[in-house]
């Protein structure tokens, strides 16, 4: 008799936990998608975490459109994508030679060290994924 009860508490402290993560996790990912700029496409960030400046872009039109980085060339260290479209980096201006980065569609990176491309972005491309 005993044991069964125990064992019930334990099935409803499971189910609790997994609802919470649940919705910790639908929070975060509506967190981190937002905070670009009204409508923007994309941005990026001066410091890890989203934080510092921040540099909006519009893309608009047709895929493959580049915008240079801005106040921010060679300074980004995180950027959110909350568009459809895939983001390349670049780490020279006018999207010049091969990309060094692809951000997915609807992602987001904390920190670019790990991508090999922490303060070197000076363009981006908005490609069909
Ligand atoms: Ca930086
Ligand atoms: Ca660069």
């Amino acid at each position: 008799m005993k044991r069964t009860t125990v064992r019930r508490a334990g099935v409803v402290a499971l189910a609790l936990t997994s609802l919470m993560g649940v919705g910790a996790t639908a929070q975060a990912d509506a967190q981190r998608l937002a905070n670009c700029g009204d409508g923007a496409s994309f941005c990026l960030f001066e410091h890890d975490d989203y934080a510092g400046a921040r540099q909006d872009f519009l893309f608009t039109g047709p895929s493959g459109g580049c915008a240079n980085a801005g106040p921010l060339n060679n300074k980004a260290s995180s950027m959110r994508n909350p568009s459809g479209r895939r983001i390349q980096f670049y780490n020279s201006a006018n999207c010049a030679g091969s990309y060094g980065y692809a951000a997915a569609p609807r992602s987001s990176d904390s920190d670019l060290t790990n991508n090999n491309f922490d303060n070197l972005t000076s363009s981006v491309k908005s490609v069909n994924p």
